[in-house]
């Protein structure tokens, strides 16, 4: 399958294709960004419980998912809305360890609100990265109109909105769908499907057999993904990304990630998830998993210094959004209202 664009050729996709799985480059560059995900995740969870920064969300063990949709996309070019769990996926696109710092700190320079909204309500200009707000699904038909506006503009760009399965049972998930399949728009949804929302498990959110079925009913395909196998998520978002291009309409993705925290630093999942799950967790995380598969590839000694230069990284970020001002009064209303 082709998906190179004569009009968009001086854009380099992440991951050069055609390529094969074992690419050593595609495979250190989807390591890099897991493990960068991770370590700032960890890093930010700590400053939680230390009272320096106020709230965590993390996508940790959702970032194999992240960064196999990244590898599908022309950074800068397509639009992605991404949900509060999805650092893998913007630090695959270009935002930067700091960026995602200084949002977590409310500071000023924060890219993504300047500080004045919750930390991973991830936005930036550069990237493409559309400002979403807290209401889960209210980002689906979000990403569908801006699909229809591409369209409108003549523009080539492809639309990808990620959500968890419990954003699936709202409203609208299905007008966001409804529309994007009649119209045939370039759309690529992607459920990240952790199995919680919150406290309340998938067998009392939906009744069927998972949110990728209902892709039939919309006349859309529908895919059910391991999102522990960056390498297959990248293949089907692939697929998915060349059939939006071609015309031929949106794609339905179930990727089945892993939670591995609470919901949040104010939830306590102890008080909801079975022991035995929570003791299993560490055997589905992706991370040390895709990490030996790199240092067969690489060798031990290079993908160390890969861990150490993230380590380093986050290091830098911190120091660097600690320093940073903080809004002010004059910050209120910048880039709210159109002057
Ligand atoms: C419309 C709406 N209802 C409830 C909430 C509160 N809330 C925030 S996150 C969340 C859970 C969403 O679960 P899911 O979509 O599966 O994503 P996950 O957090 O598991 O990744 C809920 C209920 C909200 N933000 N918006």
């Amino acid at each position: 399958m082709s998906t190179t664009h004569s009009r968009t050729r001086r854009i380099r996709t992440p991951i050069e294709r055609p390529e094969g799985h074992a690419d050593p480059a595609a495979l250190r560059w989807m390591y890099r960004h897991m493990a960068l995900a991770r370590a700032l995740d960890e890093r930010i969870w700590q400053l939680s419980r230390q009272g320096l920064v106020p709230f965590a969300v993390t996508g940790r063990g959702q970032e194999a998912a992240q960064v196999g949709l990244a590898a599908a996309l022309r950074p800068g070019l397509d639009y992605v809305y991404a949900y509060y769990r999805d650092v893998a996926l913007v630090l695959s696109l270009g935002v930067t360890a700091e960026e995602v710092m200084l949002a977590a700190f409310g500071r000023r320079t924060d890219p993504f609100s300047a500080g004045r909204q919750m930390p991973n309500h991830f936005s930036h200009a550069r990237w493409r990265v559309v400002s979403g707000s807290s209401p889960v699904g209210t980002q689906i038909p979000q990403a569908a109109g801006t699909a229809l506006g591409c369209r409108m503009r003549g523009e080539e760009a492809v639309v990808l909105v990620t959500f968890g399965e419990g954003a699936a049972s709202e409203g609208d998930f299905h007008e966001g769908l409804n529309f994007a399949a009649i119209h045939r728009l370039p759309v690529v949804f992607a459920c990240e499907n952790n199995g919680w929302a919150i406290s309340v498990p998938q067998r009392l959110q939906l009744a069927g057999p998972g949110v990728a079925a209902r892709a039939a009913a919309y006349g859309m395909p529908g895919h059910v993904l391991d999102g522990a196998d960056p390498l297959a998520v990248r293949d089907a978002a692939l697929e998915a990304v060349a059939r939006a291009r071609r015309g031929d309409g949106p794609t339905l993705l179930e990727l089945k990630v892993v939670r591995l925290d609470p919901h949040t630093s104010t939830d306590d999942d102890r008080t909801y998830r079975p022991a035995a799950e929570r003791e299993a967790l560490p055997a589905a995380d992706p991370l040390p998993r895709f990490r030996l598969g790199l240092v067969g590839a690489l060798g031990e000694a290079e993908v160390d210094a890969l861990d150490d230069a993230i380590a380093a990284e986050v290091d830098a970020a911190m120091a660097a959004a600690e320093t940073a001002p903080e809004p002010g009064p004059e910050d209120l209303l910048r880039d709210v209202y159109a002057s």
